[in-house]
């Protein structure tokens, strides 16, 4: 569905529990994180007007399947204001949102600007009441206030579809990478508990790319640009996403997303990512929001401690009889209910500690 433009007059001020301490630092602590029978999706689209193609209003295709669970904006501006409330205010759907800042980095990526100015909302409410379609962003783009250049735009919602039980984890900060400045290290995604196989779904954005300038993605010191990015092993993010470049070496945004876990070590407990360019005709790169989504080896464990015991117990009889629920309620069968199928599901692997 086309949601159209409907902007209503108060703002929905927005506080990000947990956000990461502003600064060069990505995750390593989720923002938000649950386990259930689930996986995350995101949809972007690039918001630079100069030296890139993007006009306003323009949409973000996101879809998945099931129930919303949770919903995260967040987009990013080159600037010498970051906080600026013109830069924290878009308009989502419709509504205005007013995000909190989650990453104010030391140096951009090039562009003669001193911040990477990250800013995030949490959009649930928003995107649950829209459904799976495009989504009509406004007033993202370069700002007229404080002249700085937009980056991208990430919408990303956490979902419970009924299938696979899995851990999914949502990051925020701000990391750059680039050749003529000391760029901003890597960056971490904590995972808890740990990882213990099957297929591992990673997400990171990744602001300012350039197809005309060269760099590679490494994830857990595997260089995976052309496997998980749109680019290739050294150009790995080319501007793939945003409306079509006018001219060659146009700004747009980009993603890595896929599977790693052929990349990453049984008990694993981060990710760490960068972005490293050569010195010659490097792309400056930088990353603000990710996700990671892996199969819980411990599907008794509803309090996500890894021990299977009286927490676990004690919050199925507190939901016992719920109905249209899901696992951190007690539903550990994955039927949508509370019952006597799960307390039998607690009780048989009762006093077990998992890895
Ligand atoms: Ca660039
Ligand atoms: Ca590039
Ligand atoms: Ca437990
Ligand atoms: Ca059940």
């Amino acid at each position: 569905m086309v949601w159209f433009r409907r902007v209503r007059t108060s703002f929905l001020a927005i506080l990000l529990a947990g956000a990461p301490a502003l600064g060069d630092q990505f995750g390593p602590a989720p923002v938000f994180e649950t386990t259930l029978r689930g996986d995350f999706a995101v949809g972007q689209n690039a918001t630079r007007i100069s030296s890139g193609s993007q006009v306003e209003p323009f949409a973000i295709s996101l879809n998945w399947p099931g129930t919303v669970v949770k919903a995260y904006a967040n987009w990013s501006y080159l600037t010498w204001f970051p906080g600026d409330i013109s830069e924290a205010t878009v308009v989502i759907a419709g509504q205005a949102v007013v995000g909190a800042m989650t990453a104010s980095t030391l140096y951009d990526t090039e562009w003669g600007y001193d911040h990477v100015a990250s800013y995030s909302a949490d959009v649930t409410a928003i995107v649950a009441a829209a459904g799976p379609g495009d989504f009509v962003i406004e007033s993202a783009t370069d700002d007229p206030n404080t002249l700085a250049f937009g980056e991208g735009f990430t919408l990303l919602v956490v979902y419970d579809d009924s299938s696979t039980l899995r851990h999914v984890r949502v990051y925020l900060g701000g990391i750059n990478s680039s050749a003529f400045s000391l760029g901003t290290g890597w960056g971490y995604m904590q995972m808890q508990p740990s990882f213990q196989g099957g297929p591992l779904h990673f997400f990171v954005n990744a602001l300012d790319g350039q197809d005309t300038l060269y760099e590679s993605f490494y994830v857990n010191g595997v260089s995976l640009g052309g496997v998980i990015t749109g680019g290739s092993g050294d150009n790995a993010f080319v501007g793939s996403e945003g409306p079509p470049p006018v001219a060659a070496g146009e700004v747009r945004y980009d993603r890595a997303e896929g599977d790693i876990a052929a990349h990453t070590a049984l008990g694993a407990t981060q990710v760490i990512f960068e972005t490293i360019g050569p010195f010659n005709q490097h792309d400056a790169i930088g990353h603000t929001i990710g996700a990671l989504a892996y199969a819980s080896a411990c599907p008794q464990d509803v309090t996500g401690d890894n021990q299977v015991n009286l927490d676990d117990l004690t919050q199925i009889l507190s939901h016992f009889g719920l109905e249209d629920t899901g696992f951190a309620d007690g539903d550990i069968d994955g039927d949508r209910d509370v019952d006597i199928s799960d307390l039998a599901g607690v009780l048989s692997d009762y006093g077990i500690s998992c890895p």
